[in-house]
């Protein structure tokens, strides 16, 4: 509990919250064990001279005037010693390795192997992380609906851990402790087998106690089960959102993301192109906070919650998603340029929830767009 004179109980969302912005800043200075935040956007926007969007991120994090956490001009953090980017992670989709057995369905098959590792999370900001195959999140698995999933899971951390997935099965592969294969203790592995269903955005994660350390740690990821006849073609990419108690205190988390990294997508916008058609996998892994949202600047999206309809239930800029929810976004960029995204539970944009897309193309409309990039769902394909 940080005590301040004159205030009995503080904490960060209380500070963010109330207004008083000047004072969030020594809480952030103690929450957090290293001063590399102050900066980061001001890096982002010297090394995006010129760019309107990264200046714009620059004035969002400071609030409008007054100073919020920001990182040092031109930092970054070392993505090599994370052994992950979270600029290739977007589009990195594990298929596994398939073979067909002699009834003529696919198997698909993974190996995950948990472990202990230390990444940074911001700029001079390490983090004690669990991993699933040496990453946070862990891989995103996909597949086609009906196909034989077998998952062979290693735990090499010094934990027990399992792997629990969303989806139907049998109840001895449902990954939690006192079931089937149970906790699995440092050393020892299983063997998870199930079919893959219903098609859409699920999720898998540790189920051992206390749960919200172990999910929070890393131990989380995106799970896709395509449709038998798939969806319309796209250019696809997962985020996920998750969050880092990086003190481990009791007041939660320091630092906001997707996939990761605190403002990873400032300092790499993610390219698009205009009028191209753009699929996101949008899951929310955030422990500790009930609420986390998504909010896209200069465009509009279809909303397919769970992923398990081919019918968009909406069109809009803003979701909301508790915690393990997660849908499907799809959408088109009808204008070039810069186009920030963050989550409009505001005060996690400023810890490091915001990102921009940078849509390249053609500045003037080549052609009128697809039916898939059509506003609105009238004209999409169903
Ligand atoms: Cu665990």
């Amino acid at each position: 509990m940080l005590q301040f004179p004159g205030v009995e109980k503080i904490n960060r969302r209380k500070l963010l919250i109330g207004g008083t912005a000047g004072a969030a800043i020594p809480v952030i200075h103690q929450l957090i064990p290293h001063s590399g935040i102050h900066s980061a956007v001001e890096g982002a926007s010297a090394a995006e001279q010129g760019s309107q969007g990264a200046h714009g991120a620059a004035e969002a994090v400071h609030g409008g005037g007054h100073s919020g956490p920001t990182f040092a001009p031109g930092t970054n953090v070392d993505h090599a010693a994370n052994g992950f980017n979270p600029t290739d992670m977007l589009r990195d989709f594990d298929w596994g390795k398939t073979r067909r057995l002699a009834s003529g369905r696919v198997l698909r098959e993974w190996t995950l192997v948990a472990g202990d590792r230390e990444i940074e999370v911001a700029p001079d900001v390490s983090y004690p992380a669990w991993t699933y195959n040496g990453r946070v999140p862990g891989p995103t698995l996909r597949a086609r609906e009906g196909e034989l999933l077998r998952i062979r899971f290693v735990n090499a951390s010094e934990h027990p851990h399992t792997i629990h997935f969303h989806g139907l099965h049998p109840a001895e592969m449902d990954g939690v402790p006192g079931i089937g294969a149970g906790l699995i203790q440092m050393g020892g592995e299983t063997t998870y087998e199930f079919t893959a269903e219903p098609f859409g955005l699920h999720l898998y994660h540790c189920h051992a106690s206390p749960l919200a350390e172990h999910i929070a740690r890393g131990l989380y990821g995106a799970f896709i089960v395509d449709p038998k006849d798939g969806r319309p073609e796209a250019d696809e990419m997962v985020m996920v959102m998750n969050g880092f108690n990086t003190n481990f205190d009791a007041e939660g988390n320091q630092l906001y993301a997707v996939n990761t990294v605190a403002f990873h997508y400032v300092n790499e916008p993610i390219a698009v192109e205009r009028d191209a058609p753009v699929r996101i996998y949008l899951v929310n892994a955030l422990e500790y906070d009930p609420i986390n949202s998504f909010h896209i600047h200069g465009n509009f999206f279809n909303h397919f919650p769970t992923g398990t309809s081919l019918t968009p239930t909406e069109f809009t800029d803003t979701i909301l998603q508790g915690q393990a929810q997660r849908a499907i976004l799809e959408m088109c960029f009808p204008y070039t340029g810069d186009f920030m995204f963050h989550a409009h539970k505001t005060e996690f944009a400023e810890l490091g929830w915001m990102g921009f897309f940078r849509v390249g193309g053609k500045a003037a409309m080549a052609a009128a767009p697809a039916a898939f990039c059509a506003l609105g769902d009238a004209g999409r394909v169903k």
